[in-house]
């Protein structure tokens, strides 16, 4: 007898290498207008899938959960953070969760040191000032940043990507500093001539640079609050390639209009597609840089992912644990 093949449900266009082997393997749904789905149309998909693809523009939370029909069994995320799903609510369901860690770690970590240079050296005001036609010259005193080598980083996250993100700033010849819930061992540190901060609050403090590469659990929502933003120096950066969740950005917005702190590079924002007008206007005037959640789209990257999910997918559709499982308790 022919196995009937498992429905899943992709909520958004692929890469076509993706989505093609995905046909060949399963009874693939795909969205190839690349619409959001609204939360009817996921709900609807929850019903009659037995294997969903989401991605971060999808909230699986409780209230979507609960229109998971009898054949849902794994959600398998196209993407690292799984904060777009209510794990524990999906968990306590019976159901699977795997996410796609390890292939984004050097394009997001990429994007962090681009942030940090694109702050620091003025470069998307440098390029504005030319497409504008407003440039008329070069001047001594004209469009000066701040030197990056000798400044002080620190990273909190010290996951893959905050050490991939420590590897290359160490090679533009900042100092590494970290906080993380666990210490690394003597040997990355020494590797990375890292200096430990058991205290995010100290750390903060004596920072030039500071980048977000933890991810979005509740543990984390505002870590970056008013209370510990105001303990960064005035001269200080800040760059976000995590979650925009992570810092409270209508505090951080206001300490860059009333230049307490010097500087934002931020991919990720707090309500994603929605950006602030403040922060907008911000970066009509040089203060911030803006990008639009990019951190890992490379085609490489993307292709990475997409493979994960593939892999994911059929170890557990043929009866294995599937190799990137989340729970829970590893959030
Ligand atoms: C992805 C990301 O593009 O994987 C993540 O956690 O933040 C992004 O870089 C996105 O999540 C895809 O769903």
């Amino acid at each position: 007898m022919v196995r009937k093949k498992p429905l899943v449900i992709v909520t958004r266009k692929l890469p076509d290498v993706i989505e093609t082997r995905m046909c060949e393997l399963f009874d693939t749904r795909l969205n190839v207008a690349d619409t959001p789905m609204g939360q009817d149309e996921l709900a609807q998909a929850l019903r009659v899938a037995d294997v969903l693809v989401p991605t971060v523009t999808d909230r699986i939370d409780a209230q979507a959960l609960a229109h998971a029909g009898e054949n849902l069994k794994l959600i398998a995320n196209f993407g690292n953070g799984v904060d777009n799903i209510d794990v524990g609510a999906a968990v306590a369901r019976g159901l699977t969760i795997t996410n796609t860690p390890g292939v984004l770690t050097d394009d997001t970590a990429d994007m962090a040191l681009a942030l940090i240079l694109a702050v620091s050296r003025r470069v998307v005001e440098g390029a504005n000032t030319i497409t504008s036609g407003d440039w008329t010259g070069w001047s001594p005193t004209w469009m000066l940043g701040a030197r990056i080598t000798g400044k002080r980083l620190g990273i909190v996250g010290m996951g893959r990507i905050g050490q991939a993100v420590a590897r290359r700033a160490k090679a533009f010849g900042l100092s590494i500093h970290y906080h993380n819930r666990r210490r690394l061992s003597a040997g990355i540190e020494e590797s990375l001539e890292a200096t430990y901060w058991d205290s995010l609050d100290q750390m903060l403090a004596r920072m030039d640079i500071v980048s977000v590469n933890c991810p979005h659990t509740p543990a984390t929502y505002h870590l970056l609050s008013a209370r510990r933003l105001k303990l960064l120096r005035p001269s200080a950066i800040i760059v976000n390639t995590a979650r925009g969740e992570i810092i409270d950005e209508n505090v951080l917005t206001k300490m860059l209009e009333a230049g307490e702190i010097a500087g934002a590079g931020l991919d990720v924002f707090e309500h994603e597609p929605a950006v602030p007008n403040k922060l907008l206007r911000l970066a009509k005037a040089g203060k911030v840089t803006l990008l639009p959640h990019m951190g890992s789209a490379t085609h490489e990257g993307r292709i990475d992912m997409g493979e994960k999910v593939i892999v994911n997918v059929k170890a557990f559709m043929d009866g294995h644990k599937p190799p990137d499982r989340v729970l829970p308790s590893m959030l």
